[in-house]
Formats: C-alpha cells, structure tokens, sequence
C-alpha cells in the first residue's frame, strides 16, 4: 500500500495503469524468494485447507454496531500524506462513520468548505491504540468498484521504526482491490521482496465474491504468514531460515490501516461517473495463535507444526481418533511445532499417542529449547499407546519447541497430541 518510492518514479514517468498491471506480473515470476513461498502456497491450495474456528481467543475487535462516528478508543483517522494511499484523506465523519452495522469509508468528489482538493476519502487505524505480533485478524468488508478505486485492509508496524524506513520495515496487505478487476491482492512488504520501484514480488492476487461481503483472514505465526478468503488459503508468505530482518520483519507489534483511497498511484485517475466509491467494513476482530493445535490432525494438514526429514504426511489411515494422523515414513523424520505465549516458571505436560509398525522400533515425543534440556517420552508398540513429557520453562521463557521424532527407518503414526498448563 505505501508505495512510497514507487509512486515518485510513476509519477516522473508517467508510467500507465498497464504497464504497472504487467510489471507487476512478470516481477512475480522473476525474484526467486517468493517463488518458494508461491510454491508452498500452490501446495497448500491443493489442500484446500480451512482456518480453524477453535482455540482462537478474542482480545480485540470492533463490531462497527453503532451509528455515527467511529469509537475513537480504537481508531483515528488515517491522516492526509504525500503519498499516493493517503493523498486524499480526509478527517471528517462524512467519510469515515458508522451506518448502526458497518463502518463506512467513502469517496467522493464533493466540495468540503476550506478544503479545495479533488476527492475527499475516508479510512482509520489503529496506531497507538491496538497493535499486536503473532494471532488471527478476521475483517468481513465489501467494497464498490469503479475506475480510480483503491480500497485496502492493511498493517503497518509500531513503533514505525523498528526496521528502518519502508519497506524495510515490513508491511501486510491483508487486501487491496484496484479499479473493476475481479481479482483482490495479499501482498508482503520488506527489504528481501520489494523492488526498487516499489512493487512486491510477494503478491498473490484472488478471485473474491465481488458483490457481497468477503472474510479476510491472516494467521500471522512465527513460521509465516497466510491469507485466506471466506476461509480458504490463497497465500502462504513464509519466514526463510537464516533469512533476517529484511525478509522477516514481522516480530513486532503492527496496527491496522483500513481506508478507501483512490484517484493516485496503482489505481490510477478516477473516472467520477464511477463516484462514490466506498467500503463498508462489518467487523474486525483480532485473536490470540493458540499455545497449541491441531494435535489431531483431522485439518487435514500439518500446519502449524513443520516437518524435518521430509517424511512426515497427514493420512487417512490409522488415525486413532478421528479419521486422520500423521505418519512418519522413510529414515530420520519429526514434526515440530513452535510453540509462543507461554507463561515463564511454569510447568507444562506434552503428551501424545503413537504406535509402532513393528516391534523394536520407536517413536519420541519431546521438547527443547524452553530453557532447560531436551526431554523425551518414547514409544514403542504396534498399537497406540500415551506418553509424555514434564517441563517447567525458565525465568525468561515464553517459547518453545515440541516435537514428534522418528530416529530410525521404520514407519510410525502419532495422533491426539497435547499440551496442558499444569
Ligand atoms: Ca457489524
Ligand atoms: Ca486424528
């Protein structure tokens, strides 16, 4: 969305709409960072995967339930920039209010007394009001299109330099829709996928119901970032090993941006008989990443565990509840899942089941990096059996990592995995 240094180039070369839509394209198909997560993402799509509901705890939200201005313990206006997003803010309630179910952002052509511009637009954000890192944020919207039309559900990170300047600093595009295209686009900004002249080799665009309202979802981890619409996972942005700030700025607080804009920049000029364009949000809410989950696999997919040793699957065979597990074939496999929010000095129970395919081999169930050493509970039977693990983090741990490890060849399920706050 801040496209900063993009638009001063656009601006200096009069670059076309076009020329922006194909730039964009064929830098996606170039930069060889994204194209890892793009491939990750393909596999995930295939899945077909959905956003959990459970384990999810509320701890922000605005229902925009109420009539007339926004709740201003939450928001302010988006203030008016140099900048192509926020050319044409403006603070008024006429553009940023609520109807008694929405929050409406509007734009428009009117003339506003003392305030000779083109367009007046409407958005809000939530800088130093509410910021988070890590969790779930759902925004069910819709929008209007038309020519010049630039509607957006963003993050930007608090404080602003935590980083450096943009995009070092990183941004989420939670969604962004230009002009009557039927697609909408997740995009991620920072110093590894953003090109000189501004646009992100991160994109991914999506085809969206474009008459009625959409869910916008982001699950933010500390392995990546994902965006789903109306539940279903259209991209995966993920964290590279070794990779540093500039590919993963996102382990800071960032706040919310939501605004239409329009008339400059990716957009390009408004066509007024399109006018007025607006958006009209029903509710953001923001929740906790669960301390742990999917300990039964019956998603249907291993995230948010990882896998080391490439031999681990999610199956429809041999679940011990449900209808689904994970196997772990070949040599040397684990899954791992990483786990943050836990409390320091407390002690914790990890536990599972699992079972051998033959006699002599063995399976373990473990932890590490809490601050203490890596324990291990192993399994040995051919039928599912429970064992666990005991460990108490340090004085300065809120993170750790629980695993499920196959040592040796063989073959091996586990399911029912869980952890407890003992
Ligand atoms: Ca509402
Ligand atoms: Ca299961």
């Amino acid at each position: 969305m801040r496209k900063t240094k993009f638009w001063l180039v656009l601006s200096l070369i009069a670059t076309s709409l076009s020329i922006f839509a194909c730039k964009k394209d064929s830098t996606a198909t170039k930069n060889p960072i994204p194209e890892v997560s793009k491939a990750k993402a393909s596999t995930k799509l295939l899945n077909a995967t959905t956003v959990a509901t459970t384990d999810y705890e509320l701890i922000w939200s605005d229902e925009f339930n109420s009539s007339g201005g926004f709740d201003s313990t939450k928001w302010s206006y988006a203030d008016r920039g140099t900048v192509a997003w926020n050319k044409y803010m403006t603070s008024l309630p006429a553009y940023a209010s609520q109807d008694g179910s929405n929050l409406v952002l509007r734009m428009d052509n009117a003339v506003v007394a003392g305030d000779p511009v083109a367009y007046h637009a409407g958005g809000v954000k939530s800088m130093g009001k509410f910021s988070m890192t890590y969790g779930k944020v759902e925004v069910r919207a819709k929008f209007t299109q038309g020519r010049g039309s630039w509607p957006a559900i963003w993050m930007m990170p608090e404080p602003a330099t935590a980083y450096g300047g943009w995009p070092s600093c990183g941004e989420i595009d939670i969604m962004e829709h230009v002009n009557n295209e039927s697609v909408m686009y997740h995009t991620i900004h920072n110093g590894s996928v953003t090109n000189a002249n501004g646009g992100s080799t991160a994109s991914k665009s999506a085809t969206y119901n474009t008459t009625d309202y959409n869910l916008y979802t982001m699950i933010w981890s500390p392995n990546d970032i994902r965006f789903y619409i109306n539940n279903v996972l259209q991209y995966t942005y993920a964290r590279v090993s070794g990779g540093g700030t500039q590919q993963w700025p996102f382990d800071v607080p960032f706040y919310l941006i939501l605004n239409q804009a329009g008339g400059a920049g990716w957009p390009g000029a408004i066509t007024n008989a399109d006018l007025p364009f607006s958006m009209q949000v029903d509710y953001v809410r923001v929740y906790k990443l669960p301390l742990f989950s999917n300990g039964d696999f019956e998603s249907g997919v291993i995230y948010p565990w990882t896998t080391w040793g490439g031999g681990s699957s999610v199956v429809s065979t041999d679940a011990r509840t449900g209808t689904k597990c994970i196997r772990e074939t070949g040599g040397e496999t684990s899954i791992e899942q990483y786990l943050t929010g836990l409390t320091p000095n407390t002690t914790y129970r990890f536990g599972g089941y699992a079972k051998v395919s033959a006699a002599g081999q063995s399976v373990s169930i473990g932890v590490k990096n809490y601050g203490g050493t890596a324990i291990d509970a192993t399994i040995g039977t051919t039928s599912y059996s429970n064992n666990s693990v005991t460990f108490t983090t340090g004085a300065n741990n809120t993170t750790a990592t629980v695993y499920f490890y196959k040592p040796l060849s063989g073959t091996v399920y586990g399911d029912d995995f869980y952890l407890e706050k003992l």
